[in-house]
């Protein structure tokens, strides 16, 4: 195996990743500012298949008219040059101080119908770059402390927000779909819709539900303590996983936005896993950070790993499930046992009642003393992970 990516592994990046220029709370930029235009062209000869944006990723905020469209113009023709798509776009809603109390759930009012204008417009580009995908992640969505956001409110305003821009989305008849994205805290010392559960349960009280999913991160679901892949599986079984955000993380601490592959590595393998028996067939979408010791042959390489590494997982996933040593192991786990539903076809209440070889003749010694051998059935996950 190569392990060399090609267009059809639908791999994309947001300009803001390679483009990071290392300034976190307490450094400077350790890097120079990266042309959008060479992104693509630079990404597009690692194997990448698309770019995604957000809106002052492409054109500098508050950029005059004149000024936008010749960005827009520069960077439409490095998309024609490589066949580069844009799968995706979202907006920045949290780097301007304009937006430091939240942008749809601001308390100000003014601020949340500037915040609506600037998700509108860089919506109408999206459409017109070809994206399906609409993400939105409300960074500074939130609070430090606990009156200063009526949370209820906010939610009501939140949904607002996005009752309107589908309905925009809607009478503009753009085939454009939302990806709401969970994080629990950072910016904001909390978030609203801080996890996948959350923006699921969210995503039902909208008045068009079937526009809206969600983008969950790797690192945002790991900040939390939670099982990555369990929430993608989640996602998956609501028809709901409209996009993702790959990428590394250590455990419960900063958002660190490693390359994909880098941090809890089981994690990587049982996502790749999941995602490639499932149906989504979506981008793979990288959203992590170089570190900023990394020069730009450092940012590029940071880059090439997070491809590499999802195609390693992938051929190990496969190994995995086409060993016949995990068929065996899966089915001494009783896999196959847990895909049968628990009732026969019709059977009522009064039915399981009435069966007494669910109840009162059932051997429940006999049930508790039985292994379920996941130790032998994991170990087999480790050799196919670890190569042996
Ligand atoms: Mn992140």
């Amino acid at each position: 195996m190569s392990y060399e990516p090609v267009p059809a592994d639908k791999f994309s990046f947001g300009l803001w990743t390679v483009g990071w220029q290392g300034r976190d709370p307490f450094g400077d930029a350790t890097r120079a500012p990266l042309d959008p235009v060479e992104s693509v062209h630079r990404l597009s000869e690692l194997g990448a298949y698309g770019v995604t944006f957000h809106d002052d990723d492409l054109i500098p905020f508050g950029a005059p008219e004149g000024e936008r469209e010749a960005h827009v113009k520069r960077f439409r023709q490095a998309l024609d040059a490589t066949g580069m798509t844009v799968p995706m776009a979202t907006t920045n809603l949290f780097t301007h101080p304009v937006f430091k109390d939240g942008a749809f759930t601001a308390n100000d009012r003014d601020v949340r119908r500037f915040a609506l204008r600037k998700t509108m417009r860089n919506i109408d580009l999206a459409a017109g770059l070809g994206a399906r995908t609409y993400v939105a992640w409300g960074g500074r969505e939130g609070a430090e402390s606990g009156a200063a956001k009526d949370v209820r409110a906010a939610l009501d305003r939140m949904k607002e927000a996005f009752d309107l821009l589908a309905q925009y989305v809607t009478e503009q008849g753009y085939d454009l779909r939302f990806a709401l994205e969970p994080k629990p805290n950072e910016p904001r010392g909390d978030i609203l819709l801080p996890t996948v559960g959350h923006a699921l349960a969210f995503i039902e009280r909208l008045e068009r539900p079937e526009l809206f999913g969600v983008n969950p991160e790797v690192g945002h679901e790991q900040m939390a303590g939670l099982n990555y892949p369990h929430g993608i599986a989640q996602a998956l079984w609501a028809g709901k996983l409209f996009h993702l955000d790959l990428n590394g993380q250590s455990g419960i601490k900063y958002d660190q936005d490693l390359r994909f592959g880098a941090g809890d590595l089981r994690a990587a393998f049982w996502l790749v896993d999941l995602l490639e028996s499932s149906d989504y067939d979506g981008p793979r979408h990288f959203d992590f950070k170089p570190p900023r010791t990394e020069d730009t042959d450092g940012v590029w390489a940071s880059a090439a790993g997070c491809m590499r590494n999802y195609l390693i997982l992938r051929e190990r996933a496969a190994a995995f499930r086409a060993d016949p040593a995990v068929r065996e192991a899966l089915r001494a786990s009783r896999l196959d046992e847990l895909a049968r539903p628990t009732l026969d076809p019709g059977e009522t209440p009064g039915a399981l009642l009435a069966d007494r070889g669910a109840y009162e003749d059932f051997d429940v010694a006999a049930a508790a003393g039985r292994g379920m051998a996941f130790e032998h059935l994991d170990q087999l996950a480790m050799d196919h992970l670890l190569g042996v």
